[in-house]
């Protein structure tokens, strides 16, 4: 295996329920795509809590926890995986951080992401933070791939 080969990554990107309702789906996979990552899979679905549960379960208990999965299942999400050199940290990068106000521009949360006054913060994107996570959300989004 060459060293190229050993750091090309898959990551779970989700495009969350307030990026859907809002129309950017198109807008941030362009950016993903345009980054020059590649589109594996992709499914519009609503989750259902036992894959919300599973996905968040290591924010079980914190104060955020509840609004945060009533938030993610108010509507439908597009689960995407995406392929690439360093994808995982990639991704993140172009999400910014998690809270929109703080995101740096050029990010797609400091570009698109609003305020909304909330706890939770509705900031569009969840992408892996790990190898070992991108790992298992991939396997609980899409078991067969
Ligand atoms: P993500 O997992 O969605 O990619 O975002 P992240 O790593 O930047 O943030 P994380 O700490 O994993 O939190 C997961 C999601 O929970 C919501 N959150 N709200 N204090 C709060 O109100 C708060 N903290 C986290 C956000 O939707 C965050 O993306
Ligand atoms: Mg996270």
């Amino acid at each position: 295996m060459t060293d190229t080969a050993a750091q090309t990554e898959r990551t779970l990107v989700l495009v969350k329920p307030d990026a859907v309702e809002r129309g950017l789906t198109g807008e941030i996979l362009r950016r993903v795509e345009a980054k020059g990552y590649r589109l594996v899979a992709a499914e519009l679905r609503t989750a259902d809590d036992a894959l919300l549960a599973a996905h968040y379960a290591e924010h079980e208990g914190k104060p955020f926890y509840a609004p945060l999965v009533d938030f993610m299942r108010s509507g439908p999400v597009l689960a995407v995986v995406a392929e690439g050199q360093r994808v995982i940290e990639g991704f993140r990068a172009l999400a910014g951080t998690t809270d929109p106000t703080g995101a740096a521009p050029g990010t797609i949360r400091g570009d698109l992401g609003r305020d909304w006054g909330l706890a939770v913060q509705q900031n569009l994107v969840h992408g892996s933070d790990s190898p070992e996570s991108a790992a298992r959300e991939i396997g609980l989004w899409f078991p067969g791939l």
